[in-house]
């Protein structure tokens, strides 16, 4: 993409409204722009970098058995009556009348729908068991809406809802989109803790948040230090399987968020307890029969008897994660992208694009990773060097390739890491191997 037709906005000055880094990082990136209280657009950059993580998030979702589809926003809201929601959820949720005086809702979540559409096809325990997931927007009218995307009232989630014949069985649902969660959180370059937590107005009895240690993090946590270092494996999972020992050994160690922790059950003191603050990036539960009771989604078993079925929900911040992997990720010049994540891989940077030669060189590289299939966000405009370089440290893509007059002359470029800062300088030709290798 060469940047004179791009639309990257970004701002030198240190919007005033930003409280937290990410937010701050997201304004002055030409990420996000807000258009009112906790709602936002998602200008090019950002939106490249949302879209990176939701690929990540289902090909996580898609090889732990979860399908996909596509619910809408807009709920009626008589499902919500038929599970007691309806009133329970309070302000929090958006209501809307239609021009029939319908009353509809801007849905905070999908369990109401997602039982419907059940309870509709499904009626033998031999479709079972089935986890269904979509990633779509949500709206929830938070009181405070802060820090950006990170507490918005419209934001990205990925939830995917399970169905089972029994307990064991949705045990085992939880169980693979617990490691399901450990793997995501992974190749986006982080390190997620699951603690115990409550289940809030989701409800069930058992439930894991996914938390993400940052000075700026809303949520108290407490653990036990040798969970920093956990560390889930490389290789394929098999989802069949027994995924219960590798969920025993996450949650064999104290890991509390702060409604469930309790100093007086802690066996926890001193250095081994780490009480810290923390983003959370996702939320699993299981809730039994919670919904499928009032809403009558039964299937016949086995026997030959009728039986309600047993359900899970299990969520992630996809818009959430953009700013948590900022707030994790970032030095005084900007942010610094994780290569999965990067809305490009290289910013290819002309330094003196009025130059002929500078500028014969750097369409060449250009037109040269684009054949590659390497993104990459091309500099061409005539700004001075110096901006340039501010702009690329901001927005924080993993490489950048520099072309300058010197550099032409010797049959050179400078390649920068974003990250180490390191920089060497080699033939184009090399460099192009290195990027493209
Ligand atoms: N139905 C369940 C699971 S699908 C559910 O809604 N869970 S939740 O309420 O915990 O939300 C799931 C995830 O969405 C959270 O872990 C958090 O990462 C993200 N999230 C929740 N509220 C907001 C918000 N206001 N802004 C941004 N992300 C949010």
């Amino acid at each position: 993409m060469r940047l004179t037709r791009f639309f990257l906005p970004t701002l030198k000055e240190t919007p005033s409204e930003a409280q937290i880094v990410s937010h701050r990082l997201m304004l002055r990136a030409g990420m996000i722009r807000q258009a009112s209280a906790g709602i936002y657009s998602w200008l090019p950059l950002g939106h490249r970098v949302l879209k990176k993580i939701e690929q990540i998030v289902r090909e996580e979702q898609d090889r732990a058995g979860a399908v996909e589809m596509l619910m809408p926003t807009i709920q009626p809201a008589d499902l919500w009556r038929e599970s007691g929601r309806y009133d329970d959820y309070g302000k929090e949720m958006l209501r809307i009348t239609d021009r029939h005086e319908r009353e509809m809702l801007y849905g905070p979540t999908n369990e109401e729908l997602i039982t419907d559409i059940f309870r509709n096809a499904v009626r033998s325990y031999r479709d079972l068991p089935l986890n269904l997931y979509h990633i779509q927007w949500k709206f929830r009218d938070e009181v405070r809406p802060r820090f950006g995307i990170m507490r918005g009232r419209e934001f990205f989630m990925k939830d995917a809802y399970s169905f089972a014949l029994d307990y064991d069985g949705a045990r085992h649902a939880y169980n693979q989109m617990f490691v399901a969660y450990l793997k995501t959180f992974k190749r986006l370059g982080l390190h997620a803790i699951p603690v115990r937590a409550e289940t809030g107005p989701i409800g069930g009895d058992l439930s894991h948040e996914f938390i993400i240690l940052a000075e700026t993090g809303e949520s108290a946590v407490y653990c036990d230090r040798q969970l920093l270092s956990f560390d889930i494996a490389d290789h394929d999972i098999d989802y069949d399987g027994d995924l219960q020992p590798i969920v025993d050994h996450w949650t064999s160690l104290y890991a509390a968020a702060d409604d469930m922790h309790d100093p007086a059950a802690c066996p926890l003191s001193g250095d081994a307890l780490v009480e810290a603050r923390g983003i959370e990036v996702g939320h699993i539960f299981h809730f039994g029969t919670k919904y499928s009771k009032p809403m009558n989604a039964v299937v016949t078993t086995p026997d030959g008897t009728e039986a309600p079925v047993e359900m899970g929900s299990y969520g992630i911040g996809v818009s959430r994660l953009v700013g948590g992997i900022i707030e994790a990720s970032h030095d005084d010049a900007g942010i610094v992208w994780p290569e999965p994540v990067a809305p490009f891989k290289i910013g290819l940077i002309n330094i003196r694009a009025k130059d002929d030669g500078c500028r014969d060189a750097s369409d060449g590289l250009y037109r040269k990773l684009l054949e590659a299939g390497v993104e990459t966000l091309y500099d061409d405009t005539d700004e001075s060097a110096g901006s340039k370089f501010a702009q690329m440290d901001l927005i924080g893509l993993p490489w950048q390739l520099v072309v300058g007059p010197r550099g032409v002359k010797a049959g050179t470029v400078e390649l920068k890491n974003r990250k180490s800062g390191e920089r060497e300088e080699l033939s184009a030709e090399s460099a192009l191997n290195k990027l493209t290798g």
